[in-house]
């Protein structure tokens, strides 16, 4: 399998995240994409590449104009607030919720910095956009591949992509990569595609993205919502909207589901993608289901993603895998590799 591989993923590199009224240091670090890396050399699997820089025109297609427009810009803008910044990462105070107005673009910086974000927790940092950019290319580039007959690509990648919507950030997420690279592999001349999103947590930016479509099945497994973040969206309720009725299918499960449990949900997915009729699957690939992870709740072990893998690998689609979460950083590279393993076999 070829892994196409963001070589600037660590210019995306913050310090702090809001937690509990206290800024504590990141969990998305740069060293998780290293492990991968790492991991990948050690096995020696398949080739290594660098993305094609893919131009705005396959981001636009997911993102808009205004928010592409203020990621772009956002760190001069802040250091421009005062030169002191430059030494520190920008996050959002204050949020449009219910009753303001988000058709209005504010010239204040912070209240931009809300107007396209929803939490604390996802600082914004002088190499944000490059990496997110470059980031948005390595998933292209994988989807390309497989458009163009590979069984399967990785785009191995960091910041995440799932969390962030077609004009928010959050969730450690600046552009949805998975959602680039379905659209990719739509325009690529795929009727249907899916996407399975098996992070611990909820899609919400994918989710978001294509619930009002039928040309985009989306499942996801994760933390039920009710206790787990995202908190506001991953609801077994919600099945899709106008024509995307019945194209979004949520399987929240609760703290503590171990392997057994978890894999019965990902074979009733598995069974909804195959009636959905998708010609291409795209694998928003988080591994804080882990039992180590230190931020989530379910139990699976290193050698079930092995398992994981040979399960996707019987979909027998052309598959795009794309890094999303996982947080116990010196055992991502292994299980990450285990799920493209189990896949390749
Ligand atoms: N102090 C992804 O896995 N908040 N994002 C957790 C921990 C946000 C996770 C609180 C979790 C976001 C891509
Ligand atoms: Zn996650």
């Amino acid at each position: 399998m070829i892994t196409v591989y963001n070589h600037q993923h660590a210019l995306h590199q913050g310090q702090f995240e809001m937690f509990r009224g206290q800024l504590v240091p990141c969990f998305e670090v740069p060293a998780r994409a290293d492990y991968v890396l790492q991991e990948l050399q050690a096995r020696s699997f398949g080739e290594i590449q660098a993305p094609q820089d893919c131009g705005l025109e396959p981001i636009q297609r997911i993102h808009s104009g205004r928010y592409l427009d203020f990621l772009a810009s956002a760190w001069s803008e802040w250091v421009a607030l005062d030169p002191a910044n430059a030494a520190r990462d920008a996050l959002p105070s204050v949020w449009p919720v219910r009753s303001f107005r988000s058709d209005v673009l504010p010239a204040n910086f912070s209240a931009r910095m809300g107007l396209f974000s929803y939490d604390a927790g996802t600082p914004l940092t002088s190499g944000t956009w490059t990496a997110a950019y470059a980031g948005a290319s390595c998933a292209v580039t994988a989807a390309q591949l497989v458009g163009a007959g590979a069984r399967s690509a990785f785009a191995l990648t960091r910041p995440p992509g799932h969390h962030a919507g077609a004009d928010f950030f959050g969730g450690y997420c600046f552009l949805n990569n998975a959602a680039i690279a379905a659209q990719s592999l739509r325009d690529a001349g795929a009727q249907k595609v899916a996407v399975l999103d098996i992070d611990y947590h909820h899609g919400n930016g994918t989710q978001s993205i294509f619930y009002e479509r039928a040309d985009v099945f989306f499942a996801s497994l994760h933390g039920d919502p009710h206790t787990e973040y995202p908190f506001y969206l991953g609801y077994a309720d919600e099945t899709g909207a106008g024509p995307g009725l019945g194209h979004n299918l949520n399987l929240p499960l609760p703290r503590g589901t171990d392997f057994a449990r978890w894999r019965d949900a990902l074979q009733l997915a598995l069974r909804r993608i195959a009636q959905s009729g998708a010609q291409a699957l795209v694998v928003s690939l988080g591994l804080d289901t882990f039992e180590g992870d230190p931020i989530s709740g379910f139990t699976l072990r290193s050698e079930d993603y092995l398992r994981v893998g040979a399960d996707l690998a019987a979909a027998g689609l052309p598959t795009v895998f794309v890094f999303e979460g996982g947080y116990a950083v010196e055992e991502v590279g292994v299980n990450a590799v285990n799920v493209l393993a189990g896949f390749a076999q």
